[in-house]
């Protein structure tokens, strides 16, 4: 009775610590090579801040974000790998005043994503805000952004694709980091150490 009621709080407090997934985003910028307008104009410092591509995209009609140029680059490292779990993992997301549809609006972006910066997954060209799915890829750490607009659609000057940010659906726990725990897990570990405590004090 004794063993299993040890048991039993072991179990209670592995599930309270479990890891659970949870979502994140670009950390820091590994590269940017911003292109020009379509106009062969350099960008403007306050649409070619990198920074703006890192973090929580805000998804606002603002200057949340970092222009690619036309077939400029940028390179996000992720410090907790992206993972391929059950469909899509991850979402580029564009900033356009006034969220146009692509065909309104064809700024376009060539993604790629690699484990080692070295080998990388090429998911071709998308429009806007696109989700993807890295499909067997276990993990990627990298993400490779690069501009595929067509400066022919568009009159006035243009900057091309615009990066507010990455949304990874799902991420790794960095070895050595605090873990991320669930707000019930919490419970159960703290109600586990509870029954542990009261039941050594017998
Ligand atoms: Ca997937
Ligand atoms: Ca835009
Ligand atoms: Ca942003």
């Amino acid at each position: 009775m004794k063993k299993l009621f040890y048991f039993l709080i072991t179990l209670i407090m592995i599930a309270g610590v479990s890891a659970k997934d949870f979502s994140c985003y670009a950390d820091s910028v590994d590269t940017y090579k911003p292109g020009l307008n379509n106009k062969g104009g350099s960008i403007s410092p306050d649409r070619s801040d990198s920074g703006r591509a890192l973090g929580i995209p805000e998804e606002t009609d603002s200057l949340n974000f970092a222009s690619l140029g036309f077939s400029g680059e940028l390179i996000l490292k992720f410090d907790s790998a992206i993972l391929d779990k059950p469909g899509f993992d991850f979402k580029v997301v564009e900033t356009s005043y006034g969220s146009p549809s692509c065909s309104a609006y064809p700024e376009k972006v060539h993604v790629y994503a690699s484990f080692d910066k070295i080998s990388w997954k090429d998911f071709g060209v998308k429009c806007l805000d696109s989700e993807f799915d890295l499909d067997g890829l276990d993990k990627a750490y990298y993400l490779k952004l690069v501009d595929a607009t067509d400066p022919d659609h568009f009159s006035g000057t243009v900057d091309a694709y615009d990066v507010d940010g990455v949304i990874a659906y799902s991420c790794e726990k960095i070895p050595d980091n605090v873990p991320e725990f669930s707000a019930i897990g919490m419970v159960l570990a703290a109600l586990g150490s509870l029954l542990l405590f009261v039941f050594k004090r017998k």
